[in-house]
């Protein structure tokens, strides 16, 4: 190939690849660090780092420019959200910032009141902190950073803390160190119970959980084992079913805040919707041509639907190929039974009044929000 002509193909390619869709970014686990070894008030600036989920290690992206004690991505928008840290009852003023992850780069969105030490995001996008002022769970705005302290907290005195939603949505604190416990924690009241023991920190002294995150699928539990600053710094996993603590590496020293970026909703979602068929095959060629066919089903979980119902119609004694009836759609919100309408046009009606039997087809397809799709064929019986 001459010169010009590899310059070509690669154009070609370059064209082919910038017309091709997107692939999905990998999700990413970016963290920032927090209080220093000294407690120097406010804390140093950090950067913000990638982590290595298995190793812990860290490689810095860009600064931020603020000290950081929480981050936390936003599953509705992608956007990665952090508070700032502050030495405890220093009461140094604490702001919501949003940051690109591609440069760490902050943007203030508004001050945050109270000591919010980690941040996290339930499945609807709400926006929740632990506030180791009062020892509550915070709802916080997030375009304002404006917190409103729950009215039930753990009633004990909580330090570091982490705080993160698992895939079935269940809100778990960390919130009294390595050598303490796992926390369940009511989102709408607040209130915080005691879960199982904590086991097997690689610290011997006593430090911070200082961050808890769920990985993409919602399922693994990180945290970061802290010594209020003092390297090394952990990166860690626990098992919440026995409060056993896996430890992945040594991480960025005083790593105080951790989340992933680029989770897809697939990631926390990989099943069909399970559609069950309720209404039986054989039915009523009159209700056809009246008020239509009243098929009921059943769904397991929120989908959209679109539905098609095929026939055979007669043509000179002979049955001919198989012809749209009707359609419909449905959007269901929740799991559940519900009936849907087909009702062929005013022309299909009366032609079907030509028609003693009809052999059909019932077909839908069905799409959650993550966007899993089933389809499901049912051969239908009019006479
Ligand atoms: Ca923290
Ligand atoms: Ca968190
Ligand atoms: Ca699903």
């Amino acid at each position: 190939m001459t010169d010009r002509r590899i310059v070509l193909a690669l154009s070609a390619l370059a064209l082919a690849l910038a017309g091709a869709p997107a692939a999905q970014a990998a999700p990413v686990l970016y963290g920032a660090t927090g209080i220093d070894a000294n407690d120097t008030s406010p804390p140093p600036a950090s950067n913000l780092f990638k982590i290595d989920p298995l190793t812990g290690a860290g490689t810095s992206v860009g600064q931020i420019g603020f000290p950081i004690t929480g981050l936390a991505t936003d599953p509705t928008t992608g956007i990665l959200y952090a508070a700032t840290a502050g030495v405890e009852r220093a009461t140094t003023p604490r702001v919501l910032l949003t940051i690109d992850t591609a440069t760490g780069r902050p943007t203030v969105v508004g001050t945050l009141a109270g000591e919010i030490e980690d941040l996290a995001f339930d499945a609807a996008g709400n926006l929740f902190g632990w506030n180791t002022v009062g020892d509550t769970l915070a709802k916080i705005n997030k375009a304002t950073g404006a917190v409103t302290n729950g009215t039930s907290g753990a009633g004990r005195v909580t330090f570091g803390g982490g705080l993160a939603f698992s895939g079935a949505n269940a809100l778990f604190g960390l919130l009294n160190g390595d050598d303490g416990n796992m926390w369940l924690i009511n989102a709408q009241s607040g209130f915080a119970s005691k879960d199982r023991q904590l086991n097997g920190t690689p610290n011997k002294t006593g430090a911070l959980l200082s961050s808890a995150e769920f990985d993409c699928k919602g399922s693994t539990l990180y945290s970061v084992v802290n010594d209020y600053g003092v390297p090394p710094t952990y990166l860690v996993t626990i098992n919440t079913l026995n409060g056993d603590i896996v430890t992945r590496g040594v991480t960025v020293s005083a790593l105080d805040s951790i989340a992933w970026v680029g989770c897809s909703a697939k990631d926390r979602d990989s099943t069909r919707p399970l559609v069950s068929l309720l209404t039986p095959a054989r039915q009523k060629v009159s209700d056809l041509r009246g008020s239509g066919l009243q098929f009921k089903l059943r769904v397991n979980e929120p989908a959209k639907f679109t539905f098609t119902l095929l026939g055979r119609l007669s043509s000179k004694g002979k049955r001919g190929k198989a012809r749209e009836l009707a359609t419909a759609t449905a959007t269901r919100t929740a799991d559940g039974e519900f009936t849907v309408t087909l009702r062929p046009n005013a022309a299909m009606r009366t032609r079907l009044r030509k028609e003693k039997k009809v052999p059909g087809l019932f077909r839908l397809t069905a799409t959650d929000a993550a966007g899993n799709v089933t389809t499901r064929t049912k051969p239908m019986e009019f006479r």
